[in-house]
């Protein structure tokens, strides 16, 4: 079976790197796969996606190195079963607050004896091998994120499930469950507090974890403090941020400020 790099990097205590993707684009998945990314996780929780378009999005990531991966819609056993049918050698599971959901994603992501995954399709023996099946439950990986202060103190106990391969924080809805949501941008000491909690948390437990980061500085940033799964931005992200930095330089040295004038 295709061997699932970023869990290889993760298991070693290595960096590995990725980004979003918001856009249901199978060509704009394309062109962010082959940037060189360890993975890119396809977004079904905020993106809008269709399984068909997940199926094609994985399809064109299959075409490169990076491991294709997802962010379910929600912990639920048919979204995992089909995502992964369809190609995700990994999924990162929104809002995980309890160890209990914590085992339910494990258990929907893995066959018999360790979970309840049904075994059927058999697109895989063409973009992981004849032997999937076989080895599936090892190379798929299972992020849970936590991104409720719920979570965050629980999260010894979340991070301690087997079968947990790393957590992914979301700033945002973080910051949201304490009360800080609002402009999203917006960050308290409290709110670092909580992120360095649960990195300490996972150290203990001897998970890696993993942020969403804002810009490649944070990206740098947060490795150096010790995180592991690092998400920069997202293609939306860098497709506006690259063509308004475009134009802004072209109407600068051109001497048109704005739009029809
Ligand atoms: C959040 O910040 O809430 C996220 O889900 C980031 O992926
Ligand atoms: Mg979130």
């Amino acid at each position: 079976m295709r061997l699932n790099t970023t869990k290889r990097l993760l298991k070693a205590g290595k960096p590995a790197i990725g980004t979003w993707l918001n856009l249901p684009c199978v060509n704009s998945a394309e062109v962010m796969a082959h940037a060189g990314w360890d993975w890119v996780t396809v977004d079904a929780e905020h993106g809008p996606m269709t399984i068909e378009m997940m199926n094609n999005m994985f399809t064109a990531i299959g075409t490169t190195q990076a491991m294709p991966m997802c962010r379910i819609p929600e912990n639920d056993p048919v979204w995992i079963k089909q995502i992964l049918d369809a190609g995700a050698m990994g999924i990162v599971v929104p809002m995980v607050c309890s160890a209990e959901e914590a085992e339910n994603a494990v258990k929907y992501a893995k066959y018999a004896p360790e979970g309840i995954r049904s075994a059927g399709g058999g697109r895989w023996r063409f973009w992981a091998g004849d032997d999937y099946p076989m080895h599936a439950n090892d190379e798929i990986l299972v992020v849970v994120m936590i991104e409720h202060i719920e979570a965050v103190q629980k999260v010894e106990e979340i991070l301690s499930v087997p079968g947990v391969d790393a957590c992914f924080i979301g700033p945002n809805d973080l910051a949201w469950s304490m009360g800080l949501g609002k402009g999203l941008g917006a960050r308290d000491p409290s709110h670092g507090e909580a992120i360095n909690k649960v990195l300490a948390g996972a150290k203990k437990v001897g998970v890696p974890a993993g942020i969403h980061c804002r810009s490649v500085e944070e990206v740098w940033q947060r490795a150096e403090q010790g995180f592991q799964f690092l998400a920069c931005t997202s293609d939306l992200n860098f497709m506006f941020g690259a063509a308004t930095q475009g134009v802004k330089q072209i109407r600068e040295k051109i001497g048109r400020p704005n739009i029809g004038e």
